[in-house]
């Protein structure tokens, strides 16, 4: 065989191997856990993985030694081996061996799986516990704290150590919430309250997503968990009592003007404007734009002169509710905008 098709024959291998490297980023991968329930989900994979391994490892070897050490010699062509039939003993011990190991998983994934689904808090511990209510939109995240009495959108922020419940719902379609390096998955569904225990054990920002077909930006409905000290929460939760500080600059002032009369019958900022919309409270603090733009001023203003173009089937309309602004005034907007943070 010619070496070229030798090498070609490793492509898909390679191509699999680079693929499945994708799986090991920090902060996006479940194999890369950072929370309690992720670091008890991956331990079962490797668990599950470790016993498989080994199987194949034993039976590979049988394999391949009774290839080779049986396998038909020069002069033996008519030979015939011994023929035998059933095996009691064997037989035994390859049917209680897999049902050792199947024993070895399921106690621990069982014990775990209700464990993990457990989200009933006793009253004695509900002050060690944050509640948020979540609620999935195409093609976006909200974000309630019943007990702060604050909401924000697309970026979650959460104490390190604490465990979080989040009840979980959908103002429209079935989506469901997924958080890889936190651990666990649930869907969101309308009419309907899930429940999802999460625990971050390390500060960070882990990525969320849409984990469900919901729409044409379904691949877009990214959200991210900041994992913060329990005194940088604390921070943030008075500052999203508090709202952000009036603008300094002219333009920004003249760009809050514009957002009241353009955008805040669907955005809400501190506790005024709509509900229909991300709450922009703390906007400026954000990774991203809209889960999915890097946050800068450029991609804003990008956004806000054609959010369809950005995340197509977007709820928003282009330039304002009368989609009548000028490239002049969206800046202005942007420059406002960008002056929305609680920190
Ligand atoms: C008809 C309701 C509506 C109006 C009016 C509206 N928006 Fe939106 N906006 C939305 C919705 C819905 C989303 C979420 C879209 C998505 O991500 O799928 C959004 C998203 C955004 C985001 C991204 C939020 C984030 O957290 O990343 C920004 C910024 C924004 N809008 C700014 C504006 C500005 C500025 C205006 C006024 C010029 C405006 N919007 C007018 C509905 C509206
Ligand atoms: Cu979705």
């Amino acid at each position: 065989m010619k070496r070229s098709w030798l090498l070609l024959r490793f492509l898909p291998i390679s191509g699999l191997v680079a693929l499945l490297s994708g799986c090991g980023v920090k902060g996006v991968s479940a194999l890369i856990p950072m929370g309690k329930e992720a670091r008890e989900q991956a331990w079962l994979m490797y668990l599950s993985l470790g016993i498989m391994v080994i199987v194949i490892l034993v039976v590979a070897s049988i394999y391949f030694y009774v290839l080779i050490r049986f396998h038909k010699r020069k002069g033996q062509e008519d030979y015939i081996p011994k023929q035998t039939e059933g095996n009691k003993i064997l037989e035994i011990v390859w049917t209680v061996i897999p049902i050792l190991l199947l024993c070895i998983i399921a106690v621990p994934t069982v014990k775990q799986t209700f464990a993990q689904s457990d989200t009933d808090v006793p009253k004695s511990q509900k002050k060690d516990v944050l509640q948020v209510d979540v609620t999935a939109h195409q093609f976006w995240w909200d974000f309630k704290y019943p007990d702060q009495k604050i909401e924000t959108a697309q970026d979650v922020v959460v104490p390190v150590g604490k465990t979080v419940i989040f009840k979980i719902t959908s103002a429209d379609v079935v989506h469901s919430f997924w958080v890889p390096a936190l651990g666990g998955k649930i869907d969101a569904n309308p009419g309907q309250t899930t429940k999802l225990k999460l625990t971050p054990e390390n500060e960070g920002v882990y990525r969320g997503r849409c984990a469900e077909l919901c729409g044409s930006s379904h691949a877009l409905m990214y959200f991210n968990v900041k994992v913060v000290s329990q005194s940088e929460f604390d921070q943030w939760v008075d500052g999203m009592k508090k709202g952000p500080e009036a603008p300094a600059t002219a333009s920004a002032q003249e760009g809050q003007e514009l957002f009241k009369q353009n955008c805040m019958s669907c955005h809400a900022v501190g506790k005024e404007g709509g509900p229909v919309a991300p709450n922009l409270t703390d906007f400026a603090d954000r990774k991203m734009i809209a889960g999915t733009l890097d946050h800068n001023k450029e991609n804003l203003i990008k956004w806000i002169t054609n959010p369809d173009a950005v995340k197509p089937g977007a709820n928003m309309p282009a330039r304002g509710m009368n989609k009548n602004l000028t490239d002049e005034q969206i800046q202005k907007i942007a420059d406002y905008l960008f002056t929305l943070s609680v920190k």
